[in-house]
């Protein structure tokens, strides 16, 4: 059935459903959404997890009194429907101090500064029972190549998150570190701006095993990128600690459109890896599928609402898709055609080294290339045909 329920762990941030819909050429075209009324919503469509900013739940400028009503008038609405905060993140990017970043501004004291925020939001964090903490530096970057020095950033950029992670070890938190990569938008340029770039980060970090990813669609795609082959290599390195859903149309501004709006295919085949692609044909992803979109500035409310559903929709109608897809004898039989399962068997023989396969004539000396002209052809265009077939429903 299409009806999510908590099972299938969908949640969304604050500041999807929260968005009011202001952009850089316009005003607000929604009235503010209050957390109480967020939640309850959730609940009954059925997402089990809200995941938050520090400044969604309260300003920036808000006093210590202020910040407790607000966590506690959470608390009580969690308690009440039985939503979980799975996730929280910290803004960094809103107001004017972090102009130049937070923690890689030029700017010694707002370094310092993001870092105090970081440490409260992390208490929050595990306050809540939040098991990921995402870092997204939108503001950690620049526009102009002389006024950043990059590998200072970067050294700042670890020197902080080593920090964080000795703080959360040292509190004996249960949390950890999803950094989410953005190529541009804010920033002319984003630091970390893939997910490989993400990674190659991660491993030079002090305790590595406490820092993943947490890719978006959309932000891999606005670099041309291949978005399932992405979260294939943040699972190839035990990296995808989180995830965010939504849509994006081709190489532009971040469009944050619902999950299945944009790349339908390259979401086919996302789910499809997330649901079945494990390592015994299993799940291959367990945490929550978390949707980062923007519900449009065209809807009002009940339009908000009916795009959060439709997010936690797309992606079971394309989890059911996947599976009839592979349940299919005559898919089965294109894949066995195109080898895609001969990939997995090892090119090198059980012990075998260079030794033996310098000594293999039939590798090389008595190998024959001729016939893979004009013969020996894959089937990958029947696949994938039979893929689309599958998707459009009309198989
Ligand atoms: C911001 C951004 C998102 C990030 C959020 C987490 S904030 O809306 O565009 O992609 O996931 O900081
Ligand atoms: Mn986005
Ligand atoms: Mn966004
Ligand atoms: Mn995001």
């Amino acid at each position: 059935s299409f009806t999510p329920t908590p099972a299938d762990k969908f949640s969304f941030g604050l500041w999807t459903i929260g968005w009011v819909g202001q952009d850089q050429f316009g005003s607000a075209s929604r009235a503010p959404l209050d957390v109480v009324e967020a939640v309850t919503k959730l609940g009954e469509l059925g997402a089990y997890g809200l995941t938050f900013h520090d400044n969604d739940l309260f300003p920036f400028e808000a006093t210590d009194a202020e910040r407790t009503t607000q966590i506690d008038r959470l608390k009580q609405v969690l308690a009440d429907t039985g939503v979980t905060v799975p996730m929280i993140t910290t803004n960094l990017f809103s107001h004017p101090v972090f102009k130049d970043g937070g923690v890689t501004s030029n700017d010694r004291a707002v370094r310092r500064f993001a870092l105090r925020k970081l440490l409260r939001n992390i208490d929050l964090a595990a306050e809540l029972g939040a098991e990921t903490f995402v870092m997204w530096g939108g503001r950690e970057g620049s526009e102009f190549d002389a006024a950043k020095d990059v590998q200072a950033a970067l050294a700042r950029y670890r020197e902080g998150v080593n920090m964080l992670a000795e703080y959360v070890t040292d509190r004996g938190y249960d949390l950890r570190f999803a950094i989410e990569p953005k190529p541009n938008e804010p920033r002319g340029d984003i630091l970390l701006p893939t997910v490989g770039h993400a990674i190659a980060f991660i491993h030079t970090l002090d305790k590595p095993d406490l820092f993943g990813v947490n890719p978006e669609v959309g932000h891999e795609q606005m670099a041309g990128l291949n978005f399932t082959h992405g979260i294939a290599q943040a699972l190839d390195a035990g990296k995808l600690f989180h995830i965010d859903l939504n849509g994006q149309r081709s190489i532009k501004f971040d469009q944050d459109l619902v999950f299945g709006h944009g790349d339908l295919q390259n979401a086919f085949s996302l789910v499809d890896l997330l649901e079945n692609g494990g390592p015994g044909g299993g799940q291959a992803y367990t945490g929550p599928r978390h949707f980062d979109y923007k519900p449009s500035r065209t809807e009002d409310y009940d339009g908000v609402w009916e795009s959060a559903a439709a997010n936690m929709r797309m992606y079971l109608i394309l989890k059911e898709r996947a599976a009839a897809f592979r349940a299919d004898p005559e898919v089965q039989a294109a894949l066995a055609a195109a080898r895609v399962a001969e990939l997995s068997e090892p090119t090198l023989d059980p012990g075998e080294t260079y030794t033996e396969l310098l000594a293999d004539a039939s590798a090389y000396e008595d190998f024959d290339a001729e016939p893979y002209f004009n013969g020996r052809g894959f089937g990958f265009v029947k696949l994938q045909q039979l893929m689309l077939e599958h998707l459009m429903g009309a198989r």
